[in-house]
């Protein structure tokens, strides 16, 4: 049984065909970007999305063709906005979006803060259910059109088969679902007054929801095809990863950055820095936390202070990243006393602050923009290394770290992050785990077979990269400095971007 993994991601759509035995038989992506239309906005046309899984299969060939069955992954807490003929009334609002803080404190005030009873979660800027809020508050005419509200991936199957549904790890990122039970939140609904007709079925990640049909898939995925639930793409990830079990950690380096790891029962972190959501493995569930900015952040560094070296790389025929990484190798750990604050679209975990904003600390003449580019990983890995370490501190064991995402494709920066961690981690055999995942979870649904027999099957674990000592021992002193700059810049944060935002609003007024 051929299986395809389809990741509607935020920087592209990710396309893996894999084989009975686990083996990648074909990949394709296309890419695509966010807008930003306002600051601490983050938009995407679904259609970009859907043409993307046009473009992935055209790439794939023929063999998209023997695919027996389909599972889908994707950008977690985006809401795709409907009308009754299935057209979407405006551009989707992304999980990076930082538009909703009032809406947040609208569902504190509405739920009177019992949304953590009623979902195991407090409100945030990222879930779905404040972006339904902000569209009904702010658009109202939209709203009023507005039939059905999709999480991304679902979109595509809805695009795929016609099917309005979810599966409990992606419904759980919305705010509105009772993840102890696995069904919608009724209270929820109620006192936030949302038509539980806008919400589609939820059912769990193995589970078909129906079939690709006529039409459909570019003409070239067999209609009748199977499609499963799938998952979030984090939750996908982890299965990708093997996350099967309380103690493996999940750790993936993609444009934002998550430490993932299963438990068999409920625990709700009293810090709230930790979202407590459905596993894709019935009857177990997971706590998570998300920086924003991860592999974002070095993006972002690729496009702008790094362009001109990475541009100069791709006109001579190799790759920007590469070229930016030797750079990076040859910086010292700790890049001389430089420290960079990844907050570039304000911060989820630990500080769950919309208005954080990011920094260099520390520089002065000696530096160059290699240890502009050394500082950014070190920051992103600072900011990982904190949650596990909040992880740690509830008690969760952690025995092993496993490794995906674009920041896992680097022997370099797995390097640093062990380093700075200060414990081995490794890499699994496919640094795109999401779709990964979503094949696994779609071979599980079509073959009956349970996921843990499948991970033991398919994943891979690569080699132990081990922490080096001295580089550990001064990122230990480096991260207690990292440690205080958030808290010691909040004030001047939140100042800086009010101003952006009463500078930008002027613009948006001529
Ligand atoms: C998780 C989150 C992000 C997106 C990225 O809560 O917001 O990791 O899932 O794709």
């Amino acid at each position: 049984l051929l299986t395809l993994g389809l990741d509607v991601g935020t920087s592209g759509l990710k396309a893996l065909v894999v084989g009975a035995e686990g083996e990648v038989v074909a990949e394709a992506t296309a890419p695509y970007a966010p807008r930003s239309p306002r600051p601490g906005w983050s938009e995407q046309n679904p259609e970009d999305w859907w043409r993307a899984v046009g473009s992935v299969c055209a790439m794939l060939g023929p063999v998209v063709g023997d695919v027996g069955a389909i599972g889908l992954s994707g950008q977690m807490h985006g809401s795709v906005f409907l009308d009754g003929a299935g057209t979407h009334v405006g551009p989707a609002i992304l999980w990076n979006d930082q538009r909703t803080a009032a809406e947040c404190d609208e569902i504190e005030r509405r739920t009177d803060r019992r949304i953590r009873d009623w979902t195991l979660n407090p409100p945030r800027t990222a879930f779905t259910a404040s972006k339904i809020l902000w569209l009904r508050n702010h658009e109202p005419d939209a709203f009023a059109r507005t039939r059905s509200v999709l999480l991304p991936k679902d979109f595509v199957r809805f695009r795929l088969s016609g099917d309005e549904a979810t599966e409990v790890t992606d419904a759980s990122g919305t705010n509105l679902l009772d993840v102890r039970n696995r069904i919608w939140s009724t209270e929820t609904l109620a006192a936030l007054e949302i038509d539980p007709s806008l919400l589609p079925r939820v059912v769990e990640s193995v589970e078909v929801t129906g079939c690709v049909s006529a039409g459909a898939g570019a003409g070239l995925l067999r209609p009748g095809t199977p499609i499963v639930g799938g998952g979030a793409d984090q939750a996908s990830a982890a299965i990708g990863n093997g996350i099967c079990e309380p103690g493996v950690l999940s750790i993936t380096i993609g444009t934002s950055g998550v430490v993932y790891a299963q438990i068999d029962q409920i625990v709700v972190d009293p810090t709230e820095a930790f979202h407590t959501f459905c596993h894709a493995i019935p009857g177990t569930w997971m706590m998570m936390a998300s920086v924003l900015s991860a592999a974002g952040s070095f993006q972002w560094y690729r496009d702008t202070a790094g362009a001109a070296d990475a541009d100069a790389a791709e006109a001579a025929g190799r790759s920007g990243f590469d070229v930016l990484m030797e750079g990076v190798s040859a910086t010292p750990a700790g890049s001389a006393g430089l420290i960079f604050l990844p907050y570039l679209t304000g911060e989820r975990s630990p500080h769950n602050d919309p208005d954080a904003r990011g920094a260099w600390i520390g520089l002065n003449r000696r530096h160059d923009r290699r240890h502009l580019a050394r500082a950014v990983i070190e920051g992103v890995c600072f900011a990982l290394r904190d949650l596990v370490d909040g992880l740690a501190g509830l008690g969760a064991p952690v025995r092993e770290i496993r490794v995906a995402g674009g920041g896992a494709k680097s022997a370099l920066w797995l390097q640093i992050f062990a380093s700075v961690l200060g414990r081995p981690v490794r890499a699994t055999t496919t640094a795109d785990a999401s779709a990964y995942g979503a094949a696994m979870l779609a071979a599980a649904g079509a073959s009956g077979e349970p996921i843990d027999a499948l991970a033991r099957h398919w994943v891979r674990a690569g080699p132990l990269v081990e922490p080096i000592a001295r580089d550990a021992a001064i990122y230990e002193d480096v991260h207690a400095v990292y440690r205080t700059l958030y808290g010691a810049n909040r004030d001047a944060m939140h100042r800086l971007s009010n101003l952006d935002r009463a500078t930008a609003d002027e613009g948006h007024g001529r």
